[in-house]
């Protein structure tokens, strides 16, 4: 089988040294893909970099053809079948969202140019570096050659994180659990959304009802303890661990790819992809929304109810999208 080659940004970040392992040992592509490596960093970033290539080396994996690194985004993406983007400018202290984003633009839009002229012709794009929605939409407005769908942002940790929380408050096996969505950005707005789950094929609503006492007391933790928890759980790493969520952002990143690639099967899972308008969620934002894929990327899933408290969910998230776009317009970064 041909190699496929894997390009991630900011590999000598902390998500960066829990990802690279776990591709290069076939957890992202298969058991049988090779996989060339290369490593994007900023010049300061190279030496921890360097680092993990060593360890990558005494692994002796046997899919790992190759690894290379680089601060060159041109030699980084050359060739390059599958563009993970977790490098991106963190907000200091006393940075205002739009000085966030601007930087943030200086990353991202010369990435996706980069892309643009040097990857392969099947290159597929997931962001990671936060603000990572608009990051995806950057990057994506800086590469006209490319599809937009095959650039995404990840909501895969957050959605895991909905699974997870559901299947602890239900006592059931996160396997039990289907049909989560997370809707819109990927920041405190977010929606994560149980309307549409079930648990062991009965409806979420319900189990949860049982396990809670009562559909009052369901409603209650909705929208008093999950949504918050889930939209939070970042935060709430970081207060815990000293830093924030590394090995799961990796795991999420990876599942991300390998869904997308290898299939959903019979569920959907989440990813903040391109809107046509689906949702009544304004054209042209990546926003997350249930998706299938048949190995071929991310479809949305259509025709599912939302009623009048998901609708404003949404609409909330929706509209912290559109001024970040429209702030990044507004400073002709896209
Ligand atoms: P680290 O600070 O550990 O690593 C970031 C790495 O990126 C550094 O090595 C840095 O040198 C490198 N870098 C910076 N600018 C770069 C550029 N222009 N090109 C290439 N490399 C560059 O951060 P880490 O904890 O790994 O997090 C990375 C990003 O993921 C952050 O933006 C973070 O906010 C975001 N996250 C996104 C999540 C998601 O679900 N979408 C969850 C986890 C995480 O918070």
């Amino acid at each position: 089988m041909d190699a496929t080659t894997v390009t991630v940004t900011g590999a000598g970040g902390q998500i960066g040294y829990a990802l690279l392992f776990r591709i290069a040992s076939g957890a992202m592509l298969g058991p049988d893909r090779p996989v060339r490596l290369r490593l994007l960093e900023i010049p300061q970033g190279l030496k921890a970099a360097e680092g993990a290539a060593l360890e990558l080396q005494d692994c002796a994996f046997p899919l790992l053809r190759s690894v290379e690194i680089t601060d060159d985004a041109r030699t980084g993406f050359d060739g390059a079948n599958i563009a993970m983007l977790v490098g991106a400018r963190p907000r200091a202290a006393g940075m205002e969202r739009g000085d966030l984003l601007a930087a943030n633009a200086g990353i991202f839009g010369p990435q996706g140019a980069a892309l643009n002229e040097v990857a392969a012709a099947d290159i597929r794009v997931v962001v990671v570096g936060n603000p990572a929605n608009t990051n995806a939409l950057i990057a994506a407005a800086s590469a006209p050659d490319i599809p937009g769908d095959r650039f995404a942002a990840l909501t895969r940790l957050d959605h895991d994180r909905a699974v997870a929380q559901l299947a602890d408050a239900t006592r059931r096996s996160v396997t039990d659990v289907a049909g989560v969505t997370i809707w819109g950005n990927h920041s405190a707005t977010q929606f994560p959304d149980l309307d549409h789950a079930t648990v062991a094929g009965r409806p979420a609503r319900e189990v949860l009802a049982d396990a809670l006492g009562g559909a009052d007391a369901v409603t209650r933790w909705l929208d008093d303890e999950f949504v918050p928890r889930v939209a939070k759980r970042g935060a709430e790493i970081i207060a815990v661990r000293g830093s924030s969520s590394a090995a799961s952002a990796a795991n999420a990143a990876l599942s991300h790819i390998r869904d997308s690639l290898l299939g959903t099967g019979d569920g959907w899972t989440s990813a903040a992809v391109l809107s046509r308008g689906e949702y009544g969620v304004a054209e042209g934002l990546y926003s997350s929304f249930p998706v299938t894929s048949d190995g071929s990327g991310y479809r949305i899933v259509e025709g599912l109810s939302l009623d009048d408290r998901a609708r404003a969910r949404l609409d909330a998230s929706v509209a912290e999208l559109t001024a970040e776009r429209d702030a990044v317009r507004a400073l002709g970064l896209i």
